[in-house]
């Protein structure tokens, strides 16, 4: 984090009021904190909406694995995006439900066009994605690219990439 600064915002007291009642409600101690994340939301959405930049990301997924094809048609899409999965995690919630959790990395065009796909998948019952910015202070994307390139030599490698 950089220096502090200190800023004062002119505002409705209405707004003010509301605003302090729903940050008290998520367990906020304190107004500046609140407008940091708020802050921060809105930098990350901004980050997110471009389709060349880096994100990671969750993908969460209901379905019920008696679905026809379901379980082999997860495995072939998430085989065919393997460069943008970087594990998955599945929970058997009971006799039918399934939830599966992968957690994606690359670019957020691409990462969005994979959710959208197994998301619409016939038997996901519910499903949804979640992008976001390993560090709102990394965001030099070739720093970062780069640094990341050296820890996982493979995910860089964009040969026999299969898109869909
Ligand atoms: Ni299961």
């Amino acid at each position: 984090m950089g220096e502090l600064s200190r800023i004062g915002i002119a505002l409705d007291s209405d707004l003010l009021k509301r605003f302090d009642r729903s940050i008290e409600k998520s367990g906020y101690t304190n107004r500046s904190e609140a407008f940091r994340d708020l802050i921060r939301d809105r930098l990350v959405r901004e980050h997110t909406a471009a389709p060349e930049a880096t994100v990671v990301g969750t993908v969460t997924l209901i379905y019920d694995h008696h679905a026809s094809g379901i379980t082999e048609k997860l495995t072939e899409v998430q085989h065919e995006h393997h460069d943008l999965v970087v594990s998955t995690s599945h929970a058997h919630l009971d006799h039918d439900s399934c939830l599966e959790v992968l957690i994606v990395h690359g670019k957020a065009a691409r990462v969005q066009h994979f959710a959208d796909i197994l998301i619409g998948l016939k038997g996901v019952q519910h499903g949804r994605l979640v992008m976001t910015v390993p560090s709102l202070d990394a965001r030099h994307e070739h720093d970062h690219s780069q640094a990341h390139a050296r820890e996982h030599p493979r995910r860089n490698s964009r040969k026999g990439d299969k898109r869909s």
